[in-house]
């Protein structure tokens, strides 16, 4: 009730930021996105971690409001970034699940003159799963724009195999839980090669999420990997900090 009374009044413009963390191509050893991560700082009640106020706003209702703002910040700050770096940006099944949401999201996005194809909408498996129809037929309208669609967090929730083929998704990230074992527990590392192999299949790009280590960068890479989020390459930075690292790899 603190958060949703302090989000209400809170103004978007000057409490929310974005930090950018890279998604790293290590075959080509460039960055291939930024994945933006909301920040917000409350003048009332200090730091609200976006795990706390996004749940928030969506039972709220004011999550349309927050993606709108976010959104037009991202695609304003890409400006600045080399041609070939996308953006990577979170998207709440809310925020699909509401027509108008959708409209919003379609003008935000032509409004910006952004190529669409530079954009990755993420979205969590969990999230899409409630409904799959709605979610299958959300997500091919937003996609006519020309945009990409990331399955977050996969392998968390219901992950089930048979499902992801009838969405029209484009990348597969896979949970940071499966890589913090690979070095010590072959099944994880299995999982993620079965994962990899599925996501080849249906010709979907891989992401492996939280690499801390290059023990874990090196067995992923043999295992095919080629995209990878972590903490080895870049924690999330600021929008100047990431910028002046831009096309950096580890
Ligand atoms: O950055 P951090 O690890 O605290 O993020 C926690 C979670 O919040 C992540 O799962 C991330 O996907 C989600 N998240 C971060 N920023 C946004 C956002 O702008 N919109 C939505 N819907 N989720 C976000
Ligand atoms: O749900 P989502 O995958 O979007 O969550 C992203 C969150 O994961 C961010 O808040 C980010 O801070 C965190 N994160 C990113 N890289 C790593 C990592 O290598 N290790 C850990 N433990 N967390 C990470
Ligand atoms: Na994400
Ligand atoms: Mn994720």
């Amino acid at each position: 009730a603190v958060i949703e009374q302090a989000l209400r009044s809170a103004d978007l413009e000057t409490e929310f930021s974005l930090v950018y963390q890279p998604i790293m191509d290590v075959v080509e050893q460039r960055v291939d996105a930024y994945e933006a991560l909301a920040r917000w700082t409350s003048p009332t009640i200090g730091k609200v971690s976006p795990g706390d106020f996004i749940v928030v706003a969506e039972r709220s209702g004011l999550i349309r409001d927050v993606t709108r703002a976010l959104l037009r910040k991202a695609l304003a700050d890409m400006a600045a970034w080399p041609m070939e770096v996308s953006l990577s940006f979170n998207l709440s099944a809310h925020d699909i699940a509401s027509s108008a949401c959708r409209a919003d999201i379609k003008d935000i996005v032509r409004e910006s003159g952004v190529a669409p194809d530079r954009i990755i909408f993420e979205l969590t498996e969990t999230g899409l799963m409630r409904d799959l129809v709605d979610a299958r037929d959300a997500l091919s309208e937003l996609k006519g724009l020309g945009v990409r669609i990331a399955l977050d967090d996969f392998g968390t929730g219901y992950s089930s195999l048979s499902y992801v083929h009838k969405l029209p998704i484009t990348r597969l990230k896979i949970d940071r839980s499966f890589v913090t074992s690979i070095c010590e527990d072959q099944a994880s590392l299995n999982i993620i090669r079965a994962i990899i192999d599925l996501a080849r299949n249906l010709g979907f790009s891989c992401v492996i999420e939280g690499v801390e280590t290059t023990d874990q960068m090196l067995l992923l890479r043999s295992a095919g990997c080629r995209f990878m989020q972590g903490y080895l390459f870049q924690k999330p930075l600021p929008r100047e900090e990431i910028e002046a690292l831009s096309g950096v790899a580890a």
